[in-house]
Order: structure tokens, then C-alpha cells, then sequence
């Protein structure tokens, strides 16, 4: 049986830059090969490449200690309820050391984002009640939105963007009033990148008494947050973007506000008592989490969290800003792409998005594929937003902790022979 090793990995945290050579090596997926040429993946919005020791984690457990949790008391199911709980700790540890209670598992951002909606938003909204969103929401925090905005009545607000991909928060305080129960938004967007100052909106929906629902998906794995410091009162993510398996999502939302939620899935695991005519709730986190969960992937996402914790988030913050700095500048020299987002890299994440203004994005980015880059196409699941920025698709490179900027040249030489290709051929 393989067994996670942490000290196997090759980090080295000394440095002000990452060891990205180094990082790579943990990395099975980077040898392979696409269509003849080295995989360049540059679609990490989407889903993050996996450690070995994460891939390890999986086996081990089901080597090792594959039982179900939080009901048996033999040793293995000991030791898979432990291994999973841990993974609860570490979690709590990683967004600024919340309690272990205000960690629900869920199977994704979007699941927790429903959870909140269904629970909470059914209870607190009411017709006439205001909810605010803004225009770069993904769908995932879009579509659960109008949907109770037309079953409760309630008005759906949305906070404008303004030409260079920032919110306009020129006229907030008429968009956030005292109407406003919830106030919901990405903190940042996985299509311009923008990173959106989200303290300052949770502080200001404070002051009008709502409370504020922020949509973490691409900022808990690319910067350090506290949830604690923003204040925010829900605050969600995927695993799967951060290092992690996929169907491990985290709706974290403080204690008070999870004791007054009720649950919505119903079954085991999720009781303190069942009677032939009556039920009530177990305690915190597991009265939103019934039935089987996912064991394994949820003990492989602690060697995530530790893998992004050993090299620190302030690093990988800092190395997507250099990449992202070369990526704009290169990608600029071509003056047949347009880039979309803000200009200023400070105020964006890892993750570029840009038009040819010959070359549809999807043939663009399936002759990218022929080079071995591999670039997200499409609306992003951001139709809207998309459709705001005045096109029906764009292409999006978007970095992580094993990008270079060997990388960055290889999608710039990929974008120059495809317009010899398509265009100038
Ligand atoms: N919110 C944001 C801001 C996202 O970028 C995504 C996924 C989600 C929520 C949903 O995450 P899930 O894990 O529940 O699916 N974004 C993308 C993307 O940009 N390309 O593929 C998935």
C-alpha cells in the first residue's frame, strides 16, 4: 500500500518564487504528451491538475481504510472518520481558522451555493425583498438566484461592470439599501479575472442588515483568504480547483446563521433522533450533510490543502501575478487579440481571457489543442456577462503554481501560427 508521504514533495519554500521545476515534478499529468507536443495546461479556472500525493490519498484509502464514516466503531471506520474529519480541520485551518461546525462538505461551489438558496433563501426571502448579484457571476451564482427571486417574488438587483471589467460601484447605495436581504458575488471572476474588493461590499450590505454570500471558486485557490477578516457570513469553493479531487465542495457560513438554517437533504447521518412520527437534527456541520459522503476524495483534499500550505498562498499569489504580468504583456505585442478584464495586474487573478479578431474562439482554441495548449472556449458559464462584453465566446488561458513563462511563449507561438493557418496561410 502506497502511503502518503508528506515530506516526498519537492517544495522548496525558501525562495521569494516558487520552484516551479520542482513543483512540476509532482505533477504525473505534465509529461504527457498532445498530439505530439508537450501538454501546456493553461485551463486551471476549470479544474486544477492533481500532486501524486493527493492521487495516493485516494488509493490509500481504499487500500488501507475504506469503511463508512461516523457510525462504525470498528478501526477502520475509526480511521476513515478521521482521516475525513481531519480534512474538515485542515479546511477551517485554510480560510482563516473558522470552526470546524462551520465547515459543511458539499460536492462543489455550486451545490453549496444551492444549499445556501434553498435553506437559508427560502426562509428569509420574501416578495418585495431586494437580492442583490452582479453582472460577472458565474452561473453557478446566477441561475439559483432567479430562480428564488421568481418563486419568492423578490426584486433581482445586479451590480454593473463598468468597460475596463471592474464593478461600478458608483450608485451602490441605491443598489444595496435596506430592501436588500442577501448580497451575493464572486470574489473573483473566472472570466475577466477581476478580483472585486469584496470587504468593502460586505461592510456596506452589513450596514443595511444583509448578509453576504461570497462565491470563492477562483480565490481560495490563488490568494490567502480569511473569511473571518472580510467578514463575509457565507463564503464557498471547489476542491477540485485548488489541487484537490473533484466532488468536494465547501459552503462555510458562520455557526449562528447555520444553527437558524434548516437542512434540506434528509436521511442518515444527518439525525440526532428519529422516532415512527418525529425527527430532529444533529449538530453542526453533519445535519447538512446526509447520506454516505465522499470519503475518499474528502480524505485526498487534506494533501491538497497541505501542498498549497507548504508552498503558501502569498507565494502563489505572488508567481501568478509574475506570470500573468508576462502573459498580458506578451499576449498585447499581438495586435490581432483583444483582452478582456482590467489593465492593471494587481487587480486581477491568473486567468486571461481574449478574442482573435479573425478566428472563432473554439477553432482557435482546437488548433491551440493541436499544439498541445490546452485553453478553455465558450461563455465560461457566464452567458451574460459574455454576451456584455460584445461576443459570444472567448478563449481563456488561465495559470496555476506549475505554469511558466516557457508556457506563456509556447500559447503565443501556438496564437501566431494559427493565424498563419487560418488567415494569412
Ligand atoms: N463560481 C465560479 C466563479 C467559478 O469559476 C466556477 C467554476 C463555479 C462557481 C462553479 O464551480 P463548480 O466546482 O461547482 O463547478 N468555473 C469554471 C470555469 O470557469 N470553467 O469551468 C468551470
Amino acid at each position: 500500500m502506497k502511503v502518503i508521504d508528506q515530506n516526498k514533495s519537492h517544495l522548496k519554500s525558501e525562495n521569494s518564487l516558487l520552484s516551479v521545476d520542482n513543483i512540476r515534478k509532482d505533477f504525473p499529468i505534465l509529461d504527457r504528451m498532445i498530439n505530439g507536443h508537450k501538454l501546456v495546461y493553461l485551463d486551471n479556472a476549470a479544474t486544477t491538475q492533481k500532486p501524486q500525493t493527493v492521487i495516493d490519498a485516494i488509493t490509500s484509502y481504499y487500500a488501507g481504510f475504506n469503511a463508512n464514516v461516523h457510525r462504525g466503531l470498528h478501526t477502520l471506520a475509526e480511521e476513515a472518520t478521521s482521516a475525513m474529519e481531519k480534512t474538515r480541520d485542515k479546511t477551517a485551518a485554510f480560510i482563516g481558522g473558522v470552526k470546524r461546525e462551520e465547515i459543511v462538505f458539499t460536492r462543489n461551489a455550486t451545490e453549496s451555493i444551492n444549499l445556501v438558496v434553498s435553506s437559508w433563501g427560502k426562509k428569509n426571502i420574501k416578495q418585495g425583498d431586494r437580492i442583490v448579484i452582479t453582472q460577472m457571476e458565474h452561473h453557478a451564482n446566477l441561475v439559483p438566484w432567479i430562480m428564488l427571486a421568481k418563486e419568492t417574488g423578490a426584486e433581482l438587483e445586479y451590480i454593473p461592470i463598468d468597460q475596463n471589467g471592474y464593478l461600478n460601484l458608483s450608485n451602490i447605495n441605491n443598489i444595496i439599501t435596506p430592501k436588500t436581504k442577501i448580497v451575493a458575488l464572486t470574489h473573483m471572476s473566472n472570466v475577466l479575472g477581476t478580483i472585486n474588493p469584496v470587504a468593502e461590499i460586505i461592510s456596506l450590505a452589513h450596514k443595511n442588515n444583509a448578509l453576504v454570500l461570497i462565491d470563492g471558486a477562483q480565490s481560495v485557490p490563488h490568494m490567502p483568504v480569511d473569511v473571518k477578516t472580510l467578514d463575509a457570513d457565507f463564503y464557498v469553493f471547489s476542491a477540485h480547483k485548488m489541487l484537490g479531487p473533484t466532488g468536494v465542495g465547501v459552503l462555510y457560513a458562520r455557526e449562528e446563521i447555520l444553527n437558524e438554517m434548516e437542512p434540506v437533504i434528509f436521511g442518515g447521518e444527518m439525525i440526532n433522533e428519529v422516532r415512527f412520527d418525529f425527527a430532529d437534527w444533529a449538530e453542526l456541520p453533519m445535519k447538512f450533510e446526509a447520506g454516505t459522503p465522499n470519503i475518499a476524495d474528502l480524505v485526498a483534499f487534506a494533501p491538497a490543502l497541505d501542498y498549497l500550505n507548504k508552498i503558501g498562498m502569498d507565494k502563489i499569489r505572488q508567481h501568478e501575478i509574475e506570470i500573468t504580468t508576462y502573459g498580458l504583456e506578451e499576449l498585447r505585442k499581438l495586435d490581432f487579440i483583444k483582452i478582456f478584464g482590467p489593465d492593471n495586474v494587481l487587480d486581477r487573478g491568473g486567468v486571461i481571457s481574449f478574442v482573435d479578431d479573425k478566428i472563432h474562439s473554439h477553432d482557435l482554441s482546437q488548433y491551440l489543442d493541436s499544439k498541445g495548449v490546452a485553453v478553455r472556449a465558450g461563455h465560461h458559464c457566464a452567458q451574460p456577462l459574455v454576451k456584455l462584453l460584445g461576443v459570444t465566446s472567448t478563449s481563456r488561458a488561465s495559470f496555476y503554481i506549475y505554469n511558466t513563462n516557457d508556457e506563456v511563449d509556447q500559447l503565443v507561438e501556438a496564437l501566431k501560427a494559427a493565424r498563419r493557418y487560418f488567415v494569412n496561410g
